[in-house]
C-alpha cells in the first residue's frame, strides 16, 4: 500500500485511455476467474471485492462490525450490480462497465480538489495514478 495524491481528473484520464483500461480490466479479470472459464461467479467476485474492501470505501462502514448475515447481503447486493443480465455470473464487459461506474463515481465524489488516498498496489485507483507518472515523464 503507498499514500497517493489523486484527483478527479487523474481517474477520468484513466477511464478515458481505452486501451490501458481495457488492458487492466483484461488482466484483473483474468485474476479473478480463478477456474478460468471467462465468468465471474459469486465466491470469485466476492473475494475480489474482499480484498478491495469495496465494503469499507463505498459503504463507509467498518466490514468486522457487520454480523456475517449483512455482509453476505451486501455482497450479494454488489454481485447483483455486476451482473447486469442476472443470469448467476460476471463476464469481461459487465465488469468493466461496473468498475468504470465505481470509477466515476469516486471522480465525481473527488471533485476538483486533489485528496491524499491510501492505495493498495495493483488496485485500479493505483494504476490511474502510475498511468498519470508516465505519462507525464513521456510529454
Ligand atoms: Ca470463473
Ligand atoms: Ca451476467
Amino acid at each position: 500500500m503507498s499514500v497517493e495524491v489523486i484527483d478527479a481528473s487523474t481517474i477520468r484520464n484513466f477511464l478515458n485511455d481505452e486501451q490501458f483500461f481495457t488492458k487492466s480490466i483484461e488482466e484483473r479479470f483474468s485474476t479473478i476467474d480463478s477456474n478460468h472459464d471467462g465468468r465471474l461467479s459469486y465466491a470469485e467476485l466476492a473475494k475480489e471485492l474482499e480484498k478491495l474492501r469495496v465494503i469499507e470505501t463505498h459503504f463507509g462502514v467498518d466490514g468486522d462490525g457487520l454480523t456475517k448475515h449483512e455482509l453476505g447481503q451486501l455482497y450479494q447486493g454488489l454481485f447483483a450490480r455486476f451482473d447486469h443480465d442476472a443470469n448467476g455470473s460476471v463476464d469481461l464487459e459487465e465488469y468493466k462497465s461496473e468498475v468504470r461506474e465505481m470509477m466515476l463515481a469516486i471522480a465525481n465524489g473527488l471533485g476538483f480538489l486533489p485528496v491524499q488516498m491510501v492505495l493498495e498496489e495493483g488496485s485500479f485507483l493505483k494504476l490511474a495514478v502510475e498511468r498519470e507518472r508516465v505519462v507525464k515523464v513521456e510529454t
